[in-house]
């Protein structure tokens, strides 16, 4: 990457660069109100005052959109610098309460989640009285496990109301909640809970999931069997299958919650008290137990879901994302419940029973806002225009967010999904930024395909030149993507850590907050996400660390050494390559190969499996023995005659025998 001024538009090939799209005319018609901006202007303005007076705008922001128990004074503390940051200090807050309590007292019987089971109609709504019961007897539940303040809880669910139900009772006790993604391993669900020392988990019998079923209560069982800290396990009744109940530890949920009364009283929260964790990959080492703080992070999902989404009263907001990551914790559940609309709860797939289902869920349940990976609009693309055949006329905003969307994706879902009248949002952010950092605001951003545009509020964007870490200034530049200012909804640690989290985020370039992206700005400013410039692949929308591939593979007794690579995939964005170098004599074939995706599949989730794995006489060294990933990712993508310079190699023929196996496998 180069730090360097280079011409217009060579920064940003794309033949898109000066494609400009305004905000559609008919998503402005037919709006039930009108845009909470007036026009992009405002936005300028206001972003202006984000920057230059972040404690004025963020104070009022916080007051406006979130309830407080107890007013904050100090608005903010800490430096990037530091990593010391602390919002609204003095304050507190529930996150249930103003999720759920708020909205239920002005109107119990407005409708809070709208569940999409996986069998076509065969969900049901919840209202927000409703869910105000249901928190509050789970929270009597888990206090009665002995779950106290500052406690964390495992949930391993899958996308049903009982995971938005688990997580608000934990913040209702004020309990930290850790969601694992129910497709996750047994021994990736283990780490997690060791890590985070949780002592209560909370699961179903079965999962149920485009048509097939998962045995979430058996993998929890593998898992606990290298927990002996976990006191309890509460289990939700999904399908009623025939499950092992461990006497004294496993409980289920419908018995206990009958014991208990629908009414709990939040207990308050200091702002900075953390919400919950989330496990995510870096480009070394075990996954990170990324912290988040309560009333900043709440505020982040309030903001972005007001101001990108266009969320208004009476909206229907559909988030494909799972619970189990990231979109899932602020787009199904914090930013429409804390706004009081509407949010869909999804637990099937998109091409279940057929490839209509996302725009069937629109159309029946008149949804305003979709968000949705480029994964699965690829997908649905390549099934072909005619599944699309509903109106979904109601469709003001669409979402896309985890990897880069590429043009003619994001033309189809203007063209094909939005019909002309949806404004398309790409939103850049991460696990770490907690909501949407790089994104346009819908009625309101000028947008280009595949750019995510401009910063959010709070947002000062810098791209750094790698090698000299110094900020690249003025348009058509590209560097490696920080963040110059402290924003309320950043990740405050990582769980028991905090050193790894200081030189992950904050001491790369010292009192910026490093992405791990590379970024461009383009001649009218507009950014446009490169990718990871770490080992960190990015496969339908999941992000896994290649090191913890690698762990996984060298954990089979036949691989002496493994390096793996992400490669460019027509349909899931990225694929895992795997090459492995096998311990002497053993037998080489198919069956091997196989068992090796099914150890990275047991150790990780099976969203992890390699697509190719290449068993390699030896793998391409430095004389110092640093594996030379480059050098396989060239020849995964044909470029072998692009290699570059191998004699540094300790052996540089090894090149021309992977080749070969390359070759031999395609
Ligand atoms: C929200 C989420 C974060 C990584 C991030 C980047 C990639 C996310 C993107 C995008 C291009 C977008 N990413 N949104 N790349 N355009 N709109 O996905 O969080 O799972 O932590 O992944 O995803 O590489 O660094 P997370």
């Amino acid at each position: 990457m180069s730090g360097s001024r280079v011409p217009a538009g060579a920064v940003v090939p794309e033949a898109h660069i000066n494609e400009t799209f305004q905000p559609p005319k008919e998503m402005l018609q037919n709006h039930p109100s009108k845009p909470h901006l007036a026009n992009f202007e405002e936005y300028q303005k206001l972003y202006k005052q984000s920057i230059t007076e972040p404690n004025v705008f963020w104070a009022e922001r916080a007051r406006e959109l979130l309830s407080w128990s107890k007013d904050f004074q100090t608005v903010h503390s800490g430096s990037l610098a530091n990593g010391d940051n602390a919002w609204f200090v003095e304050g507190e807050l529930n996150a249930s309460y103003n999720c759920v309590d708020r909205h239920a007292h002005k109107d119990p019987s407005r409708v809070a989640i709208i569940y999409e089971a996986d069998e076509p109609g065969k969900g049901r709504n919840v209202t927000y009285g409703e869910l105000l019961r249901e928190v509050s007897k789970l929270a009597h539940v888990l206090t009665n496990l002995g779950v106290r303040k500052g406690d964390t809880v495992a949930i391993y669910l899958p996308m049903i109301p009982e995971a938005i139900v688990a997580m608000l009772a934990c913040t209702r006790i004020g309990a930290i909640h850790s969601v694992v993604f129910a497709g996750f391993s047994s021994d990736s669900l283990r780490d997690r809970v060791v890590d985070a020392q949780s002592k209560v988990v909370i699961t179903t019998d079965e999962g149920k999931r485009g048509g097939k079923l998962i045995g979430t209560k058996k993998i929890v069982d593998e898992a606990l069997q290298q927990c002996p800290d976990v006191r309890n396990v509460l289990v939700y009744k999904r399908t009623g299958a025939d499950i092992s109940m461990t006497p004294g530890r496993d409980l289920w949920w419908h018995e206990e919650v009958e014991k208990y009364p629908a009414y709990y009283t939040p207990v308050a929260m200091a702002s900075e008290d953390p919400l919950f964790l989330l496990y995510t990959s870096g480009s070394t080492g075990k996954p990170k137990g990324v912290a988040h703080s309560t009333a900043g992070y709440l505020l982040g999902a309030a903001m972005t879901g007001k101001y990108v989404f266009d969320i208004h009263d009476g909206d229907r907001y559909f988030c494909g994302g799972d619970v189990g990551w990231i979109t899932g914790h602020t787009y199904v559940l914090y930013a429409p419940l804390l706004l009081g609309v509407s949010t869909v709860v999804f637990e099937g797939t998109p091409a279940y029973p057929n490839f209509s289902r996302y725009w069937d869920i629109i159309e029946e349940h008149k949804v305003t806002q979709f968000y949705v990976a480029p994964t699965a609009l690829r997908l649905l693309k390549r099934a072909g225009d005619h599944h699309v055949r509903n109106e979904m006329k109601h469709l003001r905003v669409l979402g896309s967010v985890g990897e880069p969307i590429a043009a003619e994706v994001w033309k189809w879902y203007y063209d094909v999904v939005g019909k002309g009248r949806a404004q398309i949002c790409d939103t850049y952010w991460q696990t770490e930024t907690g909501s949407n950092v790089i994104t346009p605001l819908a009625g309101v951003t000028p947008t280009k395909p595949g750019s995510a545009s401009f910063p959010f509020f709070g947002i000062e964007p810098a791209l750094v030149d790698p090698v000299t870490g110094e900020e690249i200034h003025g348009n058509n530049v590209e560097g490696v993507l920080a963040f110059k200012q402290p924003w309320p909804s950043m990740a405050r640690t990582v769980w028991g850590a905090h050193k790894r989290y200081m030189e992950t985020y904050l001491h790369v370039y010292k009192g910026y907050y490093f992405t791990g992206d590379g970024a461009a700005r383009d001649y009218e400013g507009f950014y446009w996400i490169r990718g990871r410039v770490d080992d960190v692949v990015n496969v339908s929308g999941h992000r896994l660390s290649t090191a913890e591939i690698e762990a996984a593979l060298i954990e089979h007794h036949s691989i002496a050494e493994a390096a793996v690579v992400g490669v460019a995939d027509e349909l899931t964005g990225q694929a895992v390559n795997a090459f492995v170098a096998v311990k002497e004599g053993t037998q080489i074939n198919d069956a091997l190969r196989k068992e090796f995706v099914l150890q990275v599949r047991r150790s990780i989730g099976p969203f992890a499996a390699p697509k190719a794995i290449y068993i390699v006489p030896d793998l391409p060294k430095t004389r110092s023995g640093k594996i030379m990933r480059r050098i396989l990712r060239k020849i995964v993508a044909g470029e072998e005659d692009q290699l570059g310079d191998i004699t540094t190699l300790s052996d540089p023929s090894v090149v021309a025998k992977i080749i070969d196996v390359v070759h031999a496998q395609r």
